[in-house]
């Protein structure tokens, strides 16, 4: 005879029968045991304490709701449990769900890339969304006009998590093109690669696309930039709510996620919610300096070793800043960095 029915009928002799709390909670229990199937999957978006997990090797878009089981394995050391692009092990309601149950998160993945940021509440770390192969930072030329220090620490956080960055500047449209290019010579000359474009009138969006194809790209940049216009123009519909949305979440507090995008079967964008503030976490002053690929060439050569680069006598990095070597904007924002952290 099977071990569940040898359960069931136990259950019988043992509990009277107008107990249907109990006799629910066995139930369930001996429901769990026929059809614990462990899948792997992906998690691709979240809201709240639930999960949305995609089915590893899944054709159809069918996406699993889980929350986090109590005795989940974290293979990474980050606080935040769960992201948008773990890679999980995750236990469905039952084998042939028809998505009224709720799955149970049993493993998370480590991370091989991921983007971190300081927590908008408190000193903590907030890993924005895990195992992309790269970042299309967004920033608009003007209408909100870039904010230059804000995108050195993005590059600083994406170099943390491995990540290449990709710099696009949006709404060319509304500018002369020759002050923009101006401010982001210096980020070409360190090897960035820059996009100049405008979501709107569709000018040159097949190089962004080409540099996103059969990739997984994380998307992001402060509201307003144009975001989810330039994820429209991509997919050439709408499928995300323009100007109207960003304006709503700016007054809640409520907690939105980033969410997987499929352009096709190999590359796929993590549209994140906009934001307003970009802090650095997880990373020492001591170390600061060798996210600078500025300061590259020239820091063998201070005197003191480590230097700082800030107040010690022979620096080298200090003498390339005044023979025009380094960039006086890019050397303040490290300053201001390095106050901060
Ligand atoms: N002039 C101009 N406006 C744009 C461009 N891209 C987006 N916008 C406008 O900027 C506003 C914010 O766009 P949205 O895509 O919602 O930004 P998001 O908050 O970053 O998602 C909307 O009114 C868009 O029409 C562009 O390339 N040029
Ligand atoms: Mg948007
Ligand atoms: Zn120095």
């Amino acid at each position: 005879m099977d071990n569940n029915i040898i359960n069931g009928e136990d259950f019988d002799v043992e509990q009277p029968k107008l107990d249907r709390n109990k006799k629910k909670r066995i139930l369930l229990k001996n429901e769990k045991k026929i059809s614990e199937v462990v899948n792997s999957g992906l998690v691709v978006t979240s809201k709240g304490r639930f999960y949305f997990v995609k089915k590893t090797n899944d054709d159809s878009n069918f996406l699993y709701k889980c929350v986090v089981s109590g005795s989940i394995q974290i293979n990474h050391n980050h606080k935040t449990i769960l992201t948008v692009g773990d890679k999980c092990e995750f236990i469905a309601p039952n084998d042939n769900t028809d998505g009224q149950g709720l799955g149970r998160i049993t493993k998370v993945e480590e991370r091989e890339t991921f983007l971190l940021r300081k927590s908008i509440n408190g000193n903590n770390e907030d890993v924005i969304a895990a195992n992309m192969h790269q970042v299309l930072v967004i920033l608009a030329a003007e209408n909100p006009k870039y904010n230059l220090h804000m995108l050195d620490k993005i590059l600083i956080s994406c170099e943390y998590g491995s990540l290449k960055p990709l710099i696009c500047i949006n709404k060319m449209d509304l500018v002369e093109s020759e002050k923009v290019f101006e401010d982001f010579k210096e980020y070409i000359r360190l090897g960035y690669q820059v996009f100049y474009i405008s979501a709107l009138k569709l000018e040159n969006l097949k190089q962004v696309y080409k540099a996103i194809e059969n990739k997984v790209t994380l998307f992001i940049g402060v509201s307003g930039v144009g975001k989810s216009t330039l994820v429209n123009s991509l997919f050439g519909k709408e499928i995300q709510k323009v100007g109207k949305l960003a304006k709503n979440l700016r007054g809640r507090h409520t907690t939105t996620s980033c969410n997987y995008l499929f352009l096709d079967n190999n590359t796929a964008i993590i549209d994140s919610p906009g934001f307003r503030e970009f802090d650095l976490f997880g990373i020492t002053k001591e170390e600061l300096p060798f996210y600078f690929p500025d300061f590259e060439p020239f820091y063998r050569k201070c005197k003191f070793q480590p230097c700082s680069h800030t107040h010690e006598p022979d620096c080298a990095v200090k003498k390339a800043l005044q023979k025009g070597k380094i960039s006086k904007r890019r050397y303040f924002s490290y300053l201001t960095i390095y106050e901060n952290l």
